[in-house]
């Protein structure tokens, strides 16, 4: 019904769901020939009616063949499917019997659809009966996973995203809204216009562009929330906020976490003094969330990726507890979901301590139900009995060779994990990797004995739930290029070649979908402990339906066909007596300690373009240029202190490894912290994987790692020269530049971009790019004095390459030299400006701004100089900011920085 018709010359469009953040945005797909051509925000789907980010507004750039996986591999060599099938099940088969079910494992991702979870959870738990099959979600929402469970006895987000929009008070802790769930955002601020009592508090140790809407913001001691929460409790309770009412009624264990909580944080000052903020602010914050009863907190990484993440979850949801704060409208403790399935995995069971359809193996009679219900008339599936190995555990268990074989889909470990040159060590050695990929160029494929090529979005078929428990569809447009196959598919024909074919004999994710839904109505009832998790009432929908299926919330249930908005209204949760629990918490600190050698807190997170490892969005040149190469963000008084520059490079190490990049100096930044982007990876430069900085602490409770509070030495990286070279796709393959000490490549239209700098002195510039480039220079300008050189190559009325050494800080606007590689046949102008990079006068417009209509920096700032002061202003002269709104808080900063420059103070100094 959605497939696109490759035939007739035809325009047609299609509803599908965005495949980056959790806010899952319903998109609308335009297919013109067979081609997807354009995407816009879906305007019918809850959750973004219509809105779209710029990542989202570029998905039709990221998609086409170049760089895709089409063959299976197997030990390097492409074969067929039958040969890579047979290979991965025999190898599978041969491990189990030496050594055992639980030396087999799998490695899996919030970037699957539902459909790929269910299948991969039945037959790794079920049938090749290992307890080791974990997810990304680990690294992600493990910690508030427990938290939930521990305090509603089932991991259940209670809130909708209207909930945002009814509050009076919206609290982001370690949460950048405005970068990482752009459209949930801009949803907040439109709520906060048309309601001007509403108050937004940003709690996070960076001033990021979620301060936009703050009227409070208060930059705390990185890892000091525990003892934030812990102080408002106690707070609430000195002032007589509490709802007591709501205790008594729906609560236990209120005395005890109280005692805790005071006895932490018997008095404002001293929460105060060690969060580092000040008194005051801190109790404007207190009073503002004690005397609102429509709060919601919002939460995310800053909050999660901890050594204590778990109990931090639960002191927020404590205070909400507390004062009747949630089965409200507009109220309530709101886990934000990163990935657009990550929910969809928490509702199988892919986490390595959890069974199946919210179901643990602690569960009684969950194992037995289970069971059951995979069985078919001739195969009785053998479940493991124990929850098996988390994400950093797991690892470990391939290092000491216990586990033998991992089959890896939609994640990478070789990054992301911490610690991340054990993790490469580990997965080096270990026997038998298996990896489902859809890219060919990804950091972890060169430890891969078998590479199954996956279909991507657009492509597949399946669904996901997003942040408020919506489930929509995303829809296979297109199909998979050369011999990708859909996970689902590759998984069932493994499950054949083993023997289990009758229990994955689907031949259409619907089929899969019922079963999950069955399975989720299954036995769940009163007497055996109800679980939360049912969609029994989307069970039994045929393909036609499945393709149809509308948005809807869980639970979807005879009683509530319609979905669910909001849980909890009445007062009962998912404990054995039906009260939510209060948890009694003692803050710990960071497990990775600052010393003398290891001065500085790192934070690592996200940038608003990028999406992760940067597998896809770098597809779109345009979404390389709000940040194009990695960076570490220092505060100037740290930049002075360690003799590091803005622009120029410099080095993180810590005990786990060592990060080059290029420093901005910033006073968002706290003092004593530096903040690094978690996207770059081997491909992409040198040595900046902010995983090889961070040791693999995790939370007690969740298996959680300590992502966000690394301890690092940072120094300049000595560099006699900079270089940058622009290169034609056709030459970018061999680089042999990769051997100077710092690289970064940024992808363009058309050619690829490299900024190279070395500590080692070059003599002769010829010399070195004729031995680096096979075409020779062409055109070149020397300045021996200075070492500055800028060098092109033409060949048959094409640009080849283009080169200058000098600091970057003295490039021209790349726009016009990128161009020049798209043209057929230079013109004689053309060719005569190529050194100076510009047409005469062609301003360079700078970093871009503006994703949507790519505005750059110094374009905006001229503005601003000539007298466009408001956002406003500048949308009507240059367009920015008026697409999907994320760079409005950098316009405003900009504006901001002209207004300080006008009027200098001595705070203003930046280097
Ligand atoms: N553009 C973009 N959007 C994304 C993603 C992406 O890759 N790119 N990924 C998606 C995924 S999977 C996820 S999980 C989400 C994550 O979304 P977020 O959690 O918003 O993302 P992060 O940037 O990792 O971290 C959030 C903030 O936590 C702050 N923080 C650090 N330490 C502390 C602390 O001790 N206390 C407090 N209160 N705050 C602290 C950081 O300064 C940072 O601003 O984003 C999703 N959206
Ligand atoms: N230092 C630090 N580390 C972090 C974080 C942090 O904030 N700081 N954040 C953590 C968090 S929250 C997350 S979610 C992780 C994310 O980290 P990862 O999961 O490792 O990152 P991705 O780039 O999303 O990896 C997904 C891979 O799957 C491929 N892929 C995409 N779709 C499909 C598909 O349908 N099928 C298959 N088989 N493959 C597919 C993509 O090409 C890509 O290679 O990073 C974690 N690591
Ligand atoms: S907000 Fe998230 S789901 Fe929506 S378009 Fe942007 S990346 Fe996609
Ligand atoms: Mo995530």
């Amino acid at each position: 019904m959605y497939q696109a018709d490759e035939s007739a010359s035809t325009t047609c469009q299609a509803q599908t769901t965005c495949p980056y953040c959790g806010v899952g945005c319903g998109v609308t797909a335009t297919l013109e020939n067979g081609a997807l051509t354009a995407v816009e925000g879906d305007r019918q789907h809850p959750a973004n009616y219509g809105r779209l980010c710029v990542k989202g507004s570029a998905l039709h750039e990221t998609l086409g063949q170049q760089g895709r996986l089409m063959r299976p591999r197997v030990d390097g060599t492409e074969v067929d499917w039958d040969t890579a099938l047979e290979a991965v099940a025999s190898r599978l088969t041969s491990i189990r019997q030496a050594q055992g079910n639980e030396a087999v494992a799998a490695y899996l991702s919030g970037q699957l659809l539902t459909e790929d979870y269910y299948v991969a959870n039945k037959l790794f738990k079920g049938f090749l009966g290992t307890p080791h099959l974990d997810t990304n979600s680990r690294l992600c929402m493990a910690s508030a996973v427990v938290g939930y469970k521990r305090a509603f006895g089932a991991d259940a987000v209670p809130c909708s995203y209207e909930d945002l929009e009814e509050a009076e008070l919206v609290v982001l802790v370690g949460s950048n809204l405005a970068w990482n769930h752009p459209v949930l955002y801009q949803r907040l601020k439109v709520a906060k216009t048309r309601n001007p009592l509403m108050r937004v508090v940003v709690i996070d140790p960076r001033v990021t562009d979620s301060c936009e809407i703050a009227d409070l913001y208060l930059g705390l001691k990185p890892g000091s929330d525990a003892r934030l929460f812990n102080g408002l409790l106690s707070w609430m309770a000195a002032k007589g906020k509490l709802d007591r009412v709501y205790l008594e009624r729906h609560t236990q264990g209120f005395d005890e976490a109280l005692a805790a909580a005071r006895e932490d944080a018997f008095d404002l000052e001293s929460v105060a003094a060690d969060c580092d903020l000040d008194a005051e602010a801190l109790e404007t914050f207190y009073y503002w969330f004690a005397s609102q009863l429509h709060v919601v907190t919002l939460y995310s990484q800053g909050v999660n990726q901890s050594s204590s993440g778990t109990d931090k979850c639960n002191a927020i949801i404590n205070c909400h507890l507390a004062g009747g704060k949630l089965g409200l409208p507009g109220a309530g403790p709101f886990s934000i979901t990163g990935q657009p399935n990550a929910m969809g995995g928490r509702e199988v069971g892919g986490l390595a301590n959890q069974l199946a359809a919210h179901m643990d193996y602690h569960t009684p009679g969950a194992i037995d139900l289970v069971t059951r219900f995979w069985t078919t008339d001739r195969l009785v599936p053998t479940l493991p009995d124990a929850p098996g190995h988390k994400a950093v555990e797991l690892f470990e268990a391939i290092e000491r060779g216990e586990v033998q074989a991992l089959w890896v889909m939609a994640t990478n470990p070789a990054v992301s994990l911490p610690d991340a040159a054990r993790v490469r060590a580990a997965l080096a050695k270990c026997p038998l990797v298996i990896v489902s990929e859809c890219v060919t160029d990804t950091d972890l494929l060169a430890y891969a004995d078998i590479v199954l090529p996956a279909s991507s979005w657009s492509e597949k078929d399946g669904t996901v739930t997003n942040s408020e428990r919506r489930i929509s569809r995303q829809r296979g447009l297109l199909p998979p290029p050369g011999e990708a196959r859909h996970d689902w598919w590759i998984m069932c024909e493994v499950a054949k070649r083993l023997g289990y074919g009758e229990a994955f004999a689907y031949t259409h994710p619907s089929e899969i979908f019922d079963e999950h839904a069955r399975l989720s109505g299954f036995e769940n009832v009163a007497d055996t402990g109800r679980r939360l998790f049912d969609i029994s009432g989307l069970a039994g929908l045929d393909r036609a339906a499945y393709d149809a299926l509308a948005p809807i919330q869980w639970p979807v249930t005879a009683q509530a066909p319609h979905g669910t908005a909001r849980l909890f209204e009445d007062g009962q949760f998912a404990t054995d007596n039906g009260l939510a629990r209060l948890v009694p918490i003692t803050p710990r600190g960071p497990e990775q300690r600052l010393s003398a050698a290891r001065p500085l807190r790192l934070n690592t997170g996200r940038i608003r373009d990028q999406w992760h490892t940067m597998t896809r969005t770098a597809r779109a040149p345009r979404l390389m240029n709000h940040r194009a190469e990695p960076f570490i963000e220092v505060h100037p008084d740290d930049a002075l202190a360690y003799g590091v520059a803005d622009q120029r490079l410099a080095v993180l190490t810590s005990e786990a490894g060592e990060y080059r990049a290029r420093v901005r100096v910033a006073n968002a930044q706290r003092r004593g912290e530096v903040f690094v982007p978690m996207h770059w990876t081997d491909r992409f430069t040198k040595q900046a994987r902010s995983g090889a900085l961070i040791s693999g602490y995790t939370d007690p409770l969740s298996g959680q790692p300590e992502s966000k509070h690394g301890a690092v030495a940072l120094a300049p990286l000595s560099t006699a020269w900079e270089a940058t070279l622009l290169v034609s796709e056709a030459l970018s393959d061999a680089a042999p530049w990769c051997e100077s000490d710092y690289w970064a490549r940024i992808p363009m239209r058309g050619c690829q971009r490299w900024q190279l700098a070395s500590g080692q002195v070059e003599h002769d510039w010829l010399e070195r790019l004729a031995a680096w480039l096979p075409e020779a220079a062409t055109l070149w300008c020397e300045d021996a004095g200075d070492g500055r050189l800028r060098a092109a190559a033409v060949k048959d009325g094409r640009l080849c390459w283009w080169a200058m050494i000098g600091p970057p800080a003295e490039l021209p606007g790349l726009a016009w030299l990128e161009q020049r590689f798209n043209d057929s046949e230079l013109s004689d102008t053309h060719r005569r400006r190529l050194l100076a990079g510009c047409d005469d006068g062609a301003a360079d417009s700078g970093a871009t701004i503006c994703s949507c209509h790519q505005v750059g920096q110094k374009a905006i700032v001229s503005a601003i100089r000539d007298g466009d002061t408001s956002v406003e202003a500048l949308g009507a002269r240059l367009a920015c900011g008026t697409q999907c709104g994320s760079c409005i808080p950098e316009l405003k900063s900009l504006i901001e920085e002209e207004r300080a420059h006008a009027k200098p103070t001595p705070d203003t100094q930046v280097a």
